[in-house]
């Protein structure tokens, strides 16, 4: 591609953002002029950049509408199977760009906005993200619902709509404070309330079982009110929907009150039962047993399948009356997927809607919930298990109770036949655990009552097969399978790092975008001069940008000749952020030791949010910004190497890093990772990864060869081998005198001038009670960081590692993920099919999924 002279030449080239087309951008600035001023009631005088995203976001939202209107339509008159994904959490960031992208109009929105006179950039920018989620599992929700509808899915997210998504970091002198998360505070252009919709959820109350069937009674109810926000699949027509439940009080909420005088309390308390959906819980792989979250696992699953009940009901021709009278269908015309143990009441749930509400019997009922549900496990954790105390059950869904214990009876008999006096057995496998107070196990109830239980990569559903839920497999070995984790390909190449989509389009042309595996091809450039150049041009203008934005964003100035060295993830004991750490302190010293040698320059960054309550997280944050006070103020270090904590790390941030970086730290202790995304993203873009043998690090590796990462450190066997002899950290300490040092430096408060003691838990931990390995996976990491610098010396060398990486992350799509659940778990068909623009004439009519 030749170089653009002209601003207005970079607009009119060919990219795989596709061309401007002069109808559309004159369509485009009238749509933006109007909304402007009939929504907006400004005029350009005193707009601000606000209104202009505002005008903007409307503008486009106009092309979805049509859309969206005719593939719901389309989804009534043919009656696919439809695909429920149920998560608590959908970590979607920012909507606009992803929007144009994926409408295909963002070069003549682009050039619209250019004939404005205003810079689409800034106006991006002013997007708040909708954080709705955590981390991994909230993004893989968000990626899914991306690809279920580029796959023309009938398929529809349900979750909940957060007052407050995830708090705000900021640091201050080196501590993370949070702040609460207004992101509704302007509104949002995404979403579309349906108060005609609202569906009454009950809570407490009792059971009364009567001669006509149970009733559960004297309950209170909250209403559950819908958002919907628009899915549009890449280029396809299709627009799916993302249904959001917000908690609202009924209009006779608090009765009492009303009747005995106290208008203005009953008006107030109306607050406490709107509370179910104030704030998302910010933890991420932990488990908090507050009854506000059972709440909102209750709330979310009970209006959800309400609403998927009165679908599948409801007539053809797109009306919402009723027709079906039969559920012996149910599970040909609906799947369920369970994202994690949060929604797993759904079975219980189904259970009581199909018992107590439509007359059938248990076996029927069970039968249609374990042949409609299906479990995804995210983690092995101990701590992320959710157990909920039998008691906060007995009060908040008695008759939940009753029908998990009845389900629990059945399955011990189960458990019984294949295995008679194997106590034990019956005692693991319990849906409801004894020891310490009587809790019911989440994850038990959710592989009983599916059909299907995945983990999301290979490692991590043997782990699950053989260690986490080793009973259940041997009881049920065809419910288990493997389903790797993916990331959307539109959002996190396309998006993000235009350049490098251009530089791959030039080659292989664009099918990439929804073919990832087509980026094989590039494998053939490997020794292409031109080629290799080209990759290299882009990314360097990545973090060229990168370094502005953060100069701008953040006040930290970083040298883009350096290694862009990033570990963003959630700040987590198991993700060994401290391993990081413990190599910047090593590098330091060994700067300080030898100041002439030639060092590779670094600029180590780590981002990441830690939960509140996460006390030895948030003493990490600080560790980490306290060893960069240190280094970075070194004038014997100068350039070589730089310790940056990026405050507030989220999904619009991480559209910025990871075009930028040239490593990638996938450090977490074998077998504690289930899969990770960041890593298939970052490899995606181009960044080279030192890692562990953990989650889909195994696959990427497999992928693209091991000549093309950098792995290090135990692995599960090996981990289970030295906790099976006895691991003794202190002995790595003693042995390893650059590890010992460190620590050292770390306890006496080298890093730590204002408060010596402040880090004796972090190094207390490390020597005497070291859960993940960190001592002994200490030596070998520094070896393989001690590689990834000797090779980023040669830059060729590793602009062609690169390039083997991009090549080889066809796989890590989640297209292929999502293909692979429709085909094994849901019984659906994706298509390439692409539904009519609704602003053409229709020519034919149109066949979509089953
Ligand atoms: C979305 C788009 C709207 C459509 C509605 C259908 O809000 O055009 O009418 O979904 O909702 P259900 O009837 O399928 O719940």
């Amino acid at each position: 591609m030749t170089t653009p002279e002209t601003e207005y030449d970079r607009r009119k080239q060919i990219s795989v953002r596709g061309i401007a087309q002069v109808e559309n951008v004159s369509e485009f600035k009238k749509g933006f002029n109007r909304h402007l001023h009939f929504t907006l009631v400004k005029d350009r005088n005193v707009a601000t950049t606000r209104d202009y995203f505002f005008a903007l976001a409307y503008t486009v939202r106009d092309h979805l509408v049509g859309r969206w209107i005719r593939t719901q339509q389309y989804y009534y008159e043919n009656d696919p199977k439809r695909v429920y994904y149920i998560s608590l959490e959908y970590y979607i960031g920012r909507t606009l760009t992803n929007t144009m992208m994926n409408l295909g109009i963002s070069s003549s929105i682009d050039e619209a906005l250019y004939q404005l006179g205003l810079d689409i950039e800034e106006l991006e920018d002013q997007e708040e993200d909708a954080g709705l989620g955590n981390g991994g599992l909230g993004r893989l929700a968000a990626c899914f619902c991306d690809s279920m509808a580029t796959l023309g899915l009938a398929a529809y997210g349900y979750g909940l709509r957060y007052e407050y998504g995830i708090f705000t970091q900021r640091i201050i002198n080196g501590w993370q404070v949070e702040e609460p998360d207004e992101w509704l505070r302007y509104g949002s252009p995404w979403e579309k309330s349906r108060p005609e919709y609202v569906i009454p959820i009950n809570f407490y109350g009792r059971v009364n079982h009567t001669a006509n069937g149970v009733k559960w009674e004297d309950t209170q109810i909250v209403n559950a009110l819908p958002y919907d926000v628009p899915i549009p699949g890449y280029h396809n027509n299709t627009v799916n929907t993302l249904r959001l439940w917000s908690a609202k009080a009924q209009r006779s909420f608090c009765l009492n009150f009303f009747n005995s005088g106290q208008y203005i309390q009953a008006i107030m308390d109306r607050n406490i039962s709107e509370n179910i959906t104030r704030v998302l819980y910010p933890n991420d792989n932990f488990f908090e047993g507050k009854e506000l979250r059972l709440k909102q696992e209750y709330f979310i699953v009970a209006a959800t399948l309400q609403d998927i009940i009165r679908r599948f009901r409801s007539s053809k021709f797109g009306s919402r009356e009723p027709i079906r009278t039969s559920f012996e269908t149910f599970p040909q015309k609906v799947a369920i997927q369970l994202n994690d143990t949060h929604p797993s009441l759904v079975i219980p749930e189904l259970m009581r809607i199909f018992m107590d509400v439509e007359g059938l019997g248990w076996d029927q009922a069970w039968k249609i919930t374990e042949a409609t549900c299906a479990y995804t496990n995210h983690t092995v954790l101990p701590e992320a298990l959710e157990r909920w105390p039998v008691t906060m059950f007995e009060s908040l869904l008695p008759r939940h109770l009753e029908i998990i214990y009845v389900i629990n009876e059945k399955f011990m008999d189960v458990v019984r036949g294949k295995w008679p006096g194997d106590n034990d057995r019956l005692r693991h496998m319990s849906l409801i655990e004894e020891d310490g107070g009587k809790r019911v196990n989440m994850a038990h109830l959710a592989i009983v009552g599916s059909h299907a239980v995945n983990g999301v990569a290979a490692i991590h559903t043997e782990i699950i097969k053989h260690t986490t839920f080793r009973n259940f497999y041997e009881l049920w070995p065809y419910k288990f399978q493997n389903k790797t984790n993916g990331v959307t390909p539109r959002r996190w190449l396309l998006l993000c790092n235009p350049g490098l989509a251009d530089v791959i389009a030039d080659k292989i042309g664009d099918r990439f975008v929804n073919h990832l595996y087509e980026l094989r091809q590039l494998e053939s450039q490997i020794s292409n001069k031109a080629f290799i150049l080209a990759i290299m041009k882009a990314k360097q203008e990545n973090k060229l940008r990168f370094a502005n934005y953060i100069q701008k964003a953040n006040n930290v100035t970083v040298d883009p000749s350096a290694m862009f060295d990033f570990q963003i993830k959630r700040i987590h004991e198991y993700k060994r952020q401290l391993l990081n750490a413990l190599h910047v302190i090593t590098v330091y010293n060994r700067i300080k030791k030898n100041p002439d040698k030639n060092f590779t320059p670094r600029v180590v960054m780590i981002g990441g949010k830690a939960a509140p309550g996460y006390h030895m997280a948030k003493k990490i944050i600080k560790l980490i910004c306290n060893i960069g006070n240190i280094v970075n103020n070194d004038p014997v270090v100068g350039n070589r190497l730089k310790f940056i904590f990026l405050e507030n790390y989220r999904v619009s941030m991480a559209e910025k890093i990871i075009p930028a970086a040239d490593l990638s730290q996938q450090i977490s202790l074998a077998g504690t990772e289930a899969s990770g995304t960041g890593n298939m993203k970052l490899m995606l873009n181009g960044a080279l990864t030192i890692g562990t043998l953990d989650g889909a690090n195994v696959e990427m590796m497999e992928e693209m060869g091991k000549d093309n990462i950098f792995i290090f450190g135990m692995t599960v066997p090996e981990v289970d081998a030295l906790w099976a002899k006895g691991y003794n950290p202190k002995s790595f300490y003693e042995r390893i005198p650059e590890l010992r040092q460190a620590i050292d430096q770390i306890q006496n408060g080298f890093f730590s001038p204002e408060q010596h003691d402040l880090f004796h838990d972090i190094v207390h931990n490390l020597l005497n009670n070291d859960r993940f390995c960190l001592m002994a996976d200490y030596e070998e990491y520094i070896k393989a960081q001690d590689r990834v610098s000797a090779l980023y010396q040669d830059p060729i060398e590793w602009a062609k590692k690169c390039i083997m990486n991009i090549a080889s992350s066809g796989k890590f799509s989640s297209d292929r993920a999502i293909t692979e659940y429709a085909k094994d778990i849901w019984n659906v068909t994706p298509t390439d099919v692409k539904l009519p623009n609704p602003n053409e004439p229709i020519k034919q009519s149109v066949k979509i999924a089953n």
